[in-house]
């Protein structure tokens, strides 16, 4: 009979340790290399990484790039070497991603691109795109601004980070907009870096050198354009009346700042898309196929579409 207990409290010890490892077996571990927190938008998607990925239970590894992308290859090869299950890049630039990805792949190691693309010569290098077309928001801009002005006005362009995706498809796809229109010129453009200290330095060095020649100001992000509207006050000028500040991501302070008659528009580029980050993560693990560019859907908020939804904005 004790022959028999013995037995038995020696199975049951090794079924629970056997489930355990088991369960242990089953916990996702997600590598991130987010480009770093210059922005609230990065704030909203960072928050929205980290938050989904506790809901789940899925064991996040989360990198702050810092603003530099030797600092995001860095942390890839880290997750590499820490054998992780799946990897996720919000790349700074677009180009010098193939030979950290090409490592990925030797690892065997599923890349997702998530916020900003990447230029490659072999697109298996990674699973796919999730984020916003930023060629459509700059267009969107710039049709709405056209309309705005009637076709009429010198613009100042406040220029995201250099070398990233959204500052170069922003830039490309405002200009192809306005272009339609011989009235609207493009007077002058700089980069404030997607920093709100970033717009408000260059709009008051724009301020000096053009002065009441700025009709209108468009910035590639929100963060920037309320930069600048502060140096447009300060500089004695009416934002709205004097001139016309328009903007991308769509941020709850931009959001007032449309409501209160400061900033003409913001073309929405949600941040939130934790949750479909890690749906397409699952179902890529589990052997099925997903679309290679998974664009989220974005709506232009200005004065007439605004103050009703602002309430019930979550970032
Ligand atoms: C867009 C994202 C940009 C935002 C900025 O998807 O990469 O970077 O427009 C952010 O606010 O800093």
């Amino acid at each position: 009979m004790k022959l028999l207990n013995t037995f038995l409290s020696r199975l049951v010890i090794s079924l629970v340790a056997l489930t355990a490892l088991q369960l242990e077996a089953k916990t996702l571990t997600v590598g991130f290399a987010q480009t770093g927190a210059e922005s609230a938008w990065r704030a909203a998607n960072t928050a929205s990484m980290k938050n989904e990925a506790a809901k789940r239970g899925i064991n996040l590894k989360f990198s702050d790039g810092q603003g530099k992308q030797e600092n995001q290859i860095r942390a890839v090869r880290s997750f590499i070497t820490q054998g992780v299950d799946f990897i996720v890049i919000a790349p700074i630039v677009e180009t010098g991603w193939e030979p950290v990805l090409r490592e990925a792949k030797r690892a065997k190691i599923p890349v997702l691109v998530t916020d900003r693309t990447v230029q490659v010569s072999d697109e298996s290098l990674y699973v796919c795109f999730i984020g916003s077309d930023f060629y459509a928001e700059g267009k969107m801009a710039a049709e709405w601004l056209a309309a705005k002005v009637n076709g009429k006005g010198n613009i100042v362009e406040l220029q995201g980070t250099p070398g990233s995706a959204p500052t170069n498809e922003r830039r490309k796809s405002f200009a192809d907009g306005i272009a339609k229109f011989p009235g609207l010129k493009l007077i002058d453009s700089q980069s404030g870096d997607f920093r709100r200290s970033g717009g408000k330095e260059v709009m008051e060095a724009f301020l000096k050198k053009h002065g009441k020649a700025i009709n209108v100001v468009y910035a590639h992000n929100d963060d920037m354009a309320l930069g600048a509207i502060q140096a447009i006050e300060e500089a004695g000028l009416k934002p709205g009346k004097d001139i016309t500040v328009l903007s991308i991501d769509g941020i709850k302070e931009a959001l007032q700042a449309v409501v209160a008659g400061k900033l003409g528009c913001s073309v929405e580029c949600n941040p939130l898309f934790g949750p479909k980050v890690y749906d397409t993560i699952s179902a890529v693990l589990a052997g099925k196929t997903v679309a290679k560019k998974l664009f989220n859907v974005d709506t232009l908020f200005d004065a007439k579409n605004t103050a009703a939804i602002i309430a019930s904005r979550e970032y």
